[in-house]
């Protein structure tokens, strides 16, 4: 490496580290989106005692922290970044630096404090992170992961692996690790060896960790969603699981009831089935992020499906074990997808979601009468209808009755909503409750933004979907070609189910006048549920930093042949 380019990164380095405590609390805060914010070039725990949990949030604030100093990365770049285009970033962890000295492993390991600087390896490089671990009421939890390697977490959250992320890393470049300490990367086999094969027509928002939604324009096709076209919202690596082996484990905190299940065990309870949407909290995000840039995956508005479920209704199995309906406790479900740390994903929900009779909660194995595939949480995932995707967590190994929520970084850190004053410097994520029912919102599917659309006696068919959380059936969708001005009642394609416990979508469609002469026009959707909620008329005034329950009017623009 030469030596402008040694100096540059000082330099580097130097900018980086004062802008970084600039900017420590608004990192601290954006551990929430480290999963999900360099995905697609830019967008989509707890406080748990165990040293998993630290761990995860060594990862959540510290390599995440990498992340989100991209922005700082950049400004380095502008300010004397090396000039060469073709210097091989990739290669520099794995390369030992001539000019630096060689440590061995027993001696990156006492770095582990503030006091004693923090370092980490990657490949064979040793960092010292230390000015870019920011010193906050947590940092006691940072502690605990340092001193050790990156490589098994930077394996499975590969959008590190970019050019501004690397040149940032190899700006806090000390020395080499002794090559028999070093971490193989053939060793660690690849977490995304064994993914799913997905259909062509998904398209991914990001492909490692797979998150990908249908075209739109096929959701308002079918009642029921087909499988393949299914949105996938992946977190981490799909698992690989035996359904011979398979065991679920159900527990009782405090009275230490704890009984396992085989999926044949869960198949000969009685079997439910139950028509839910599921939809992710940052369905649509990408219209929010228009008003101001959010942080999450650029979800269009296909991060939703319908489909027949089938399975054993929870409750049954909580009964079983003497589990009686409690206001003030909470399940919690935990998938078989292990983060680095080997933490799981997981979730939370009210007890009494799950005791009550017609709130429908099941462990699926089945999905529109299929063996429920891998993506979708093969063997066995939990279906809590009306309620935001993240708490139907897939591929299920445990479920907790507790007197707490769930500690991971999803129940407590993320898919919560805040004010559109609250910033990455303000946001308090204890201050907000999780995200359970979701409110009301609609899509238009056909057209599609920008298409050329034929009229038939003035009208133009359009048609699409609408759903409401909490099992509030849809009443009425209306629909305006004049911003506003008329509006007109669509026809409903629905289930005949109470409500309180619809939670199936509603697929919609009318034949819409449009104003006479014009060559450009909008078409606005807003549905409105049992409970006479309906959606906001824009984006402004519910902006969150997160860009979840992002349902205001779905807008589409088309030009009349
Ligand atoms: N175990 C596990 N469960 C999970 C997730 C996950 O990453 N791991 N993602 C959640 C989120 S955020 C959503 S929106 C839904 C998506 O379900 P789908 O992929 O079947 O559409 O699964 C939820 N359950
Ligand atoms: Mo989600």
């Amino acid at each position: 490496m030469s030596r402008v380019l040694r100096s540059a990164f000082k330099l580097g380095s130097h900018h980086a580290t004062y802008l970084l405590h600039q900017q420590e609390a608004r990192i601290i805060k954006s551990i929430s989106c480290y999963c999900d914010y360099s995905y697609k070039g830019g967008q989509e725990g707890g406080d748990g005692e165990s040293r998993r949990d630290f761990r995860t949030v060594l990862t959540l604030v510290g390599l995440g922290g990498f992340v989100a100093a991209y922005v700082l990365a950049s400004k380095v770049a502008a300010e004397g970044k090396p000039s060469k285009e073709n210097v091989n970033y990739q290669k520099w962890h794995t390369e030992a630096r001539t000019d630096l000295p060689t440590y061995k492993q027993e001696v990156i390991q006492k770095h582990d404090t503030l006091e004693k600087r923090i370092w980490v390896t990657y490949g064979i490089g040793v960092y010292d992170i230390t000015d870019f671990v920011p010193k906050h009421p947590g940092s006691d939890k940072i502690m605990l992961g340092a001193g050790s390697a990156i490589d098994p977490f930077w394996a499975i959250y590969q959008q590190h692996n970019n050019k501004e992320i690397l040149t940032l890393l190899e700006s806090f470049r000390i020395g080499n690790l002794d090559k028999a300490d070093a971490v193989s990367t053939e060793d660690m086999g690849s977490p995304w060896a064994n993914e799913p094969k997905r259909h062509p027509l998904l398209k991914p928002a990001s492909e490692r960790p797979f998150n990908a939604e249908p075209p739109i324009s096929l959701l308002a096709e079918n009642f029921l969603t087909p499988n393949e076209f299914f949105y996938v919202r992946n977190h981490l690596p799909v698992p690989v699981i035996d359904a011979e082996s398979y065991e679920l484990d159900v527990e009782v905190e405090e009275s230490g009831i704890s009984k396992s299940f085989s999926l044949d065990e869960i198949k000969k309870l009685p079997k439910c089935t139950v028509t839910a949407a599921v939809m992710c909290g940052g369905n649509r995000r990408s219209e929010m992020t228009e008003v101001k840039p959010v942080k999450g995956l650029s979800w269009s508005a296909g991060a939703v499906g319908n489909a027949k479920w089938s399975g054993a209704k929870l409750r049954d199995i909580l009964l079983a074990i003497g589990v009686e309906s409690d206001e003030k406790r909470h399940v919690i479900f935990e998938g078989c997808d292990l983060d680095p740390t080997s933490h799981p994903y997981g979730a939370s929900i009210p007890l009494s979601k799950a005791m009550d009779e017609r709130g429908d909660v099941i462990l699926a194995y089945e999905m529109n009468g299929e063996t429920i595939n891998r993506d979708h949480g093969f063997p066995l995932r939990v279906i809590v209808p009306g309620t935001v995707g993240a708490r139907n967590v897939k591929w299920l190994s445990r479920v907790v009755v507790s007197d707490s929520e769930s500690s991971s970084h999803w129940q407590q850190n993320d898919y919560k909503g805040f004010s559109p004053s609250t910033d990455w410097d303000t946001v308090d994520f204890t201050k907000s409750p999780a995200i359970q029912a979701m409110p009301v919102t609609s899509a238009i599917c056909c057209p599609s933004e920008g298409d050329k659309v034929q009229t038939k006696d003035g009208c133009i068919a359009v048609k699409g979907y609408a759903w409401s959380g909490g099992g509030r059936r849809i009443v009425r969708v209306d629909l305006t070609a004049d911003g506003g001005e008329s509006w007109h009642v669509a026809e409903l394609e629905q289930d005949d189910l109470p409500d309180g416990r619809h939670y199936g979508w509603t697929l919609w469609s009318a034949n819409l006048p449009v104003p006479a002469g014009q060559k450009k026009i909008e078409i606005w959707s807003k549905a409105v549920d049992s409970a006479y909620n309906t959606q906001p008329e824009s984006f402004k005034y519910t902006w969150n930093l997160r860009g979840v329950l992002s349902n205001a009017y779905h807008r589409v623009k088309v030009e009349i042949e």
